[in-house]
């Protein structure tokens, strides 16, 4: 267990106690330093939405949910980032909705593959795809490390849960007809506006939300589940998103 030398009382300790989880994922062999920077990217975004989880991405969590629990093969992809920051959480939602979990990374190497998939393990899960055995594929046009998949994973899946990315496998996820769900802070970028439901929320917030939606949701009839999908327009919850940023903004500096 990590201990925090950053007192609770500190008025921005939960943001300092996030930096402390990413630093020693770092020195774990987990993170890449690229890592280090996409999160300071992620942390100002974080800081324009109120460090909190917003009603617009409640509404995102609940058509994810229901998409996920719809599916027949969901995924859940995880890089450095989010095996450092939630681990834990990944194996739970993963058990609540039954889906397959895959390491995959955009700065590949054996070494960083093996830490994660050790400490994917270490939280319970049972399996991890992605290791690049034998079945691993290449997702068409995709010319990075992130291309290289498992072919029961990733590459049969129908959803894919992609946490914390940037934006080209998301682009070639949907080529190949998938359902994509991303969890990101940036509304602006390339996965979130790629994405089939974009999660505009940090995700060492947004896994545990989802692993309790998902349960509540498990007792729905498919029906409904569908009726949330559908009525979930991606382009206006980015669109409330940003409203919220700007809003912030004015209310705080205006
Ligand atoms: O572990 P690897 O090798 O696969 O590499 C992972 C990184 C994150 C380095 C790689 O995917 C990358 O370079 O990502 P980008 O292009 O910097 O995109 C990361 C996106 O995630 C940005 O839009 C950030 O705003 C967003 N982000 C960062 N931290 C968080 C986040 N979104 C949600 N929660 C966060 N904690």
């Amino acid at each position: 267990m990590h201990r925090s030398i950053v007192p609770s009382s500190h008025p921005r300790a939960k943001s300092l106690y996030i930096r402390e989880l990413l630093v020693n994922g770092f020195k774990n062999g987990i993170v890449v330093e690229e890592g280090l920077i996409a999160h300071g990217r992620g942390e100002t975004f974080d800081y324009l939405l109120g460090e909190d989880t917003t009603e617009t991405a409640r509404t995102a969590i609940k058509a994810a949910c229901s998409l996920l629990l719809l599916a027949v093969h969901p995924v859940i992809s995880v890089n450095g980032n989010v095996a450092a920051l939630c681990s834990k959480e990944v194996v739970e939602l993963s058990n609540i909705i039954n889906a397959d979990i895959e390491v995959n990374l955009f700065y590949w190497s054996k070494k960083r593959e093996m830490a994660i998939e050790k400490e994917l393990k270490k939280m319970g899960a049972k399996t991890v795809l992605g290791t690049r055995s034998v079945d691993s594929t290449r997702i068409p046009e995709l010319q990075s490390e992130r291309g290289i998949v498992d072919y029961d994973g990733i590459y049969k899946a129908d959803t894919v849960l992609v946490p914390l990315e940037d934006g080209d496998r998301t682009e070639a996820l949907v080529k190949m007809h998938k359902k994509v769900i991303s969890i990101d802070l940036n509304p602006l970028s390339r996965t979130s506006k790629a994405a089939t439901i974009t999660v505009v929320d940090n995700v060492i917030r947004a896994l545990p939300a989802m692993a309790i939606e998902a349960k509540q949701l498990k007792e729905q009839n498919g029906e409904i589940l569908k009726r949330i999908v559908n009525e979930f327009d991606n382009s206006k919850n980015l669109s409330e998103s940003l409203e919220i940023i700007r809003c912030g903004v004015d209310a705080r500096y205006g």
